[in-house]
């Protein structure tokens, strides 16, 4: 049979701009006659993929499977030879990093919006990632949108739809289809790199006093999270919630944080559990939160490098740098100044990560929105941070035998150590991008006049007052190949130490929506109850003080923010 490459006209759409990660819009602007076709065709317009091996998988979201089947005729029609793909469409971002590097594919494209929200009424996202298995940088996210400004045709084979729910190899057009299983090369990569022995053997022994919860949150993450914690390491089937992964994560808003993870909070609050977890939509985030104990993502990177020596890879292979993105707090800069390690500071995005791994110089990283990973791949990696908090615990508990060691005392001892840093994220969403543009063009020009330095800002609640010591643009040279990526984001530092910074979020698919950070870092030499407080004690009068020297609120017109972590 002989499939005939079609040429199909199109014109092209504004704003096919790939964000901090990716392609993401409302469903309903994907399903626009041709919309998902320009881009995709944009994407082999900007590679040379002849000949070559392409992943496809994603988080299941609505919208996915018809897109799996525009890509495979897309692909083949510009000359893909194979096309690996996930069972069901269904590849964790982490997977599918996993799966181009573990079976040398050209790049991969991943159909996910993450965290945010799925279903026909809500967000759909187009990824490509490039050869090492991480998210294309943005030399190539630029090609791509340059050519869908003067797209004029895609190319296009009429072949049959793949059966995608059956695993195995058939041939397509002149390329051949591999479905594969969406979760057994994840799971063998994880039990190479952590001590699983070690892990079960501590939960089978206090399977009483630390039972463990993980929810998926309907996102892609169950079919993995039920492989790891119920067939290898034999927990009880109670033992994971959620786990069914629905094309809208039933309505959820699958982003593992205090306020989305509910089913989480509610249920380790409910039941005593000393060890929870969650993970978002594509499997790429998550959260630590037991009874009582909530670990920032800040303070989990850092925790986890501080104690990288109990996880085999680790001890294998060495640690050789850590890193973390800008407005993620610096209490892994500690870890790496004791350990005598070189550490980096990054934009936002993990795609800023590769080259460092790549180049040999990264080992683990991370980012405040709860983002975890190393250089096992190079995507960030939801169930590879729980795992490793477990081989954590696993291992502290095995040096003390006689007193139960949980979540917070690996915090307090971690404080006690390198002093803590008091981090907080303030998320304004959807709010008018003109009101943002101005609250950023404000900071701009205080940069710019200088008329910020110096100003000293007292909180009228707790007394505490504020100098400012510097304010700037954040930009960043790739340490690797040189490319500079400006405009990452305003940076008020303060005489005490403490930051703050403002960022418009490049994920969001309406409106703008703005990102405020609060630091402030307390000396190991403090005493306990200042370095013990609650996280909102600790950052009070910074917030006041970020948001009246920025008029926020005048600029955005809002009075609370929608989401605080
Ligand atoms: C957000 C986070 C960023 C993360 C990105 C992708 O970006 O702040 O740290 O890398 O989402 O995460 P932004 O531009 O909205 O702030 V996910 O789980 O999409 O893959
Ligand atoms: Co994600």
């Amino acid at each position: 049979m002989s499939f005939p490459i079609k040429d199909v006209p199109t014109k092209p759409y504004d704003g096919q701009k790939p964000g901090t990660s990716g392609l993401r819009k409302r469903v309903k602007v994907f399903q626009q006659e041709h919309y998902t076709e320009n881009f995709v065709q944009s994407i082999f317009d900007s590679i040379d993929a002849k000949g070559q091996t392409i992943v496809i998988g994603g988080d299941g979201r609505y919208f996915s499977p018809e897109t799996v089947q525009t890509i495979l005729r897309i692909g083949s029609a510009n000359g893909v030879s194979k096309f690996i793909v996930g069972k069901d469409s269904i590849l964790s971002t982490p997977a599918a990093s996993n799966i181009i590097r573990k079976y040398k594919a050209y790049g991969g494209i991943l159909l996910t919006a993450s965290h945010n929200p799925g279903g026909p009424d809500n967000d759909f996202g187009i990824k490509y990632n490039v050869s090492n298995g991480g998210p294309a940088p943005e030399s190539v996210t630029n090609k791509i949108y340059e050519k869908t400004k003067t797209i004029q045709s895609y190319k296009s084979i009429d072949a049959p739809a793949v059966d995608l729910s059956k695993v195995g190899e058939t041939t397509y057009g002149p390329s051949e289809v591999t479905v594969i299983d969406s979760v057994k090369d994840y799971v063998i990569l994880l039990e190479e790199l952590f001590d699983f022995p070690l892990i079960k053997q501590f939960l089978d022994l206090h399977r009483t006093d630390f039972p463990i919860l993980f929810d998926g949150l309907h996102g892609v993450t169950g079919p993995y999270a039920k492989a790891i914690f119920i067939d290898t390491l034999g927990l009880p089937k109670s033992s994971v919630q959620n786990c069914v992964a629905l094309p809208d994560f039933g309505g959820g808003h699958p982003d593992p944080n205090l306020t989305y993870a509910h089913t989480l909070v509610d249920a380790v609050e409910a039941n005593n559990i000393p060890f929870g977890a969650a993970s978002d939509g594509d499997g790429d985030r998550n959260m630590i939160y037991g009874k009582g104990a909530f670990v920032t993502p800040s303070d989990s990177v850092a925790i986890i490098a501080h104690w990288a020596d109990v996880i085999p890879y680790f001890k294998k292979g060495g640690v050789k740098g850590l890193a973390r993105s800008m407005p993620t707090s610096k209490a892994i800069d500690l870890v790496a100044q004791k350990k005598g390690l070189e550490y980096f500071e990054v934009p936002t995005g993990w795609k800023f990560f590769g080259n460092l791994m790549d180049a040999g110089r990264l080992s683990i990283c991370g980012e405040e929105s709860f983002g975890t990973g190393s250089d096992h791949i190079r995507e960030k990696d939801g169930l590879w941070a729980i795992v490793a908090w477990l081989n954590i615990i696993a291992a502290a508990n095995k040096e003390s035998p006689n007193k139960l060691v949980g979540i917070n005392d690996i915090l307090k001892e971690f404080y006690s150590i390198y002093g803590r840093s008091f981090f907080s994220r303030y998320d304004y969403e959807e709010v008018p991008s003109d009101g943002a543009n101005a609250l950023v063009a404000n900071l701009n020009e205080a940069i710019d006049t200088g008329s910020l330095n110096n100003s000293v800002h007292a909180s009228a609640s707790t007394g505490n007052s504020f100098t400012v010591a510097s304010v700037y643009n954040f930009e960043y040279k790739d340490p690797i190949d040189h490319s500079v990526s400006k405009n990452q984001g305003q940076v008020i530092t303060f005489s005490d130490g403490s930051r703050v910074v403002f960022r418009l979020s490049g994920t969001g698919s309406q409106g703008a929506t703005v990102r405020l950070y609060v630091e402030r870092y307390v000396p190991a030499s403090a005493p306990v109850s200042e370095l013990e407080k609650p996280a909102s004690e600790g950052l009070k009068g910074l917030i006041e003080v970020a948001l009246e020297l920025s008029k926020l609120k005048q600029y955005l017109g809002v009075d609370e923010p929608t989401v605080i972590t």
